[in-house]
């Protein structure tokens, strides 16, 4: 059992109770860490706090990421509330509708910079914020959620494709930067789970089929599957891993045919 008694963990992106976020905490609350949990604005505050509920010892804050005073703010807050913090999840990622609905040919510049902006950039923009507080000597675990489609044309994944592939470069500068203050940076490829995120996607359900026969493990994978990565990669049982993308996709990825 990893025991995570005295660490204080950070997630962004909990959205309801199927986000990946979600999976994450609960992993990482059950293993005894004290809980952060941040949501993205007022319209999705209520569902959160309901959620944060069930955490026993976890605090929830309201955190835009394309907000740098936001940002700012709320690691100042948890500086002074908790020290310092051991663990960051990172799972938040959008685009524009029209541009997963459209041909990639169509991305407007501005939905580029929508999803290059959330899905990218919000990561180094929190890293940065909650490197100071990870003095610990046990170091600092830094996450994000990633999917094939930034190594592999995934129909209609579009712009996030090109926005994943550069999350995943990013991981590695991260890593490369933070490295030396004992900070680690690692993202988790997941295959395709049925989220928010995931639900307004035409053929979806096709999509977890196809993928599930293909697969070598013959099936989809589950948030709790997601979650027991994540808590190894907050965990000391990952102290040698920087830097890397651990897929959790039942195997789908290696397959060439
Ligand atoms: P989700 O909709 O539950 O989570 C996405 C989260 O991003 C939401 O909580 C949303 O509030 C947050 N977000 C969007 N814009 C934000 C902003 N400006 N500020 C703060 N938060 C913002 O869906 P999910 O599937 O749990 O997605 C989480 C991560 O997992 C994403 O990075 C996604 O790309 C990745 N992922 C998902 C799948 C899948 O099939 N569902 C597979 C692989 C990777
Ligand atoms: O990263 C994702 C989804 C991210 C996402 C989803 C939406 C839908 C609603 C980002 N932005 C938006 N914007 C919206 O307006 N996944 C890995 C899940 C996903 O999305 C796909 C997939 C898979 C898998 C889209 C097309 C094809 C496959």
């Amino acid at each position: 059992m990893i025991n995570m008694q005295g660490r204080t963990a950070v997630v962004f992106g909990v959205a309801n109770k199927r986000s990946i976020a979600w999976g994450i905490a609960q992993k990482l609350q059950a293993a005894g860490a004290q809980l952060v949990i941040t949501y993205q604005n007022e319209r999705l505050e209520q569902e959160a706090k309901d959620l944060i509920a069930d955490l026993p010892g976890a605090a929830g804050f309201r955190c835009d990421v394309t907000n740098d005073a936001e940002i700012d703010q709320l690691f100042a807050e948890l500086k002074s509330r908790y020290g310092k913090i051991h663990t960051l999840v990172h799972s938040v990622a959008f685009a524009p509708a029209e541009a997963m609905k459209n041909d990639f040919l169509l991305t407007s510049r501005d939905d580029f910079k929508v999803a290059h902006d959330i899905s990218v950039y919000s990561l180094i923009a929190v890293t940065r914020a909650a490197a100071p507080l990870m003095t610990d000597e046990s170091g600092g675990s830094v996450m994000t959620l990633t999917y094939h489609g930034a190594e592999k044309v995934v129909p209609k994944y579009n712009v996030m494709g090109v926005a994943k592939a550069a999350l995943e470069a990013t991981v590695r500068y991260l890593a490369a930067d933070v490295g030396k203050n004992k900070i680690r940076v690692n993202a988790i490829s997941a295959g395709p789970l049925k989220t928010l995120a995931a639900r307004s996607i035409p053929g979806f359900g096709d999509m977890l089929r196809t993928q599930a026969e293909r697969a070598p493990l013959k099936r989809n994978v589950e948030t709790s599957e997601v979650g027991d990565t994540a808590l190894f990669l907050a965990s000391d049982l990952s102290t040698g891993i920087t830097g890397e993308v651990i897929y959790v996709d039942a195997g789908y990825n290696i397959m060439g045919f």
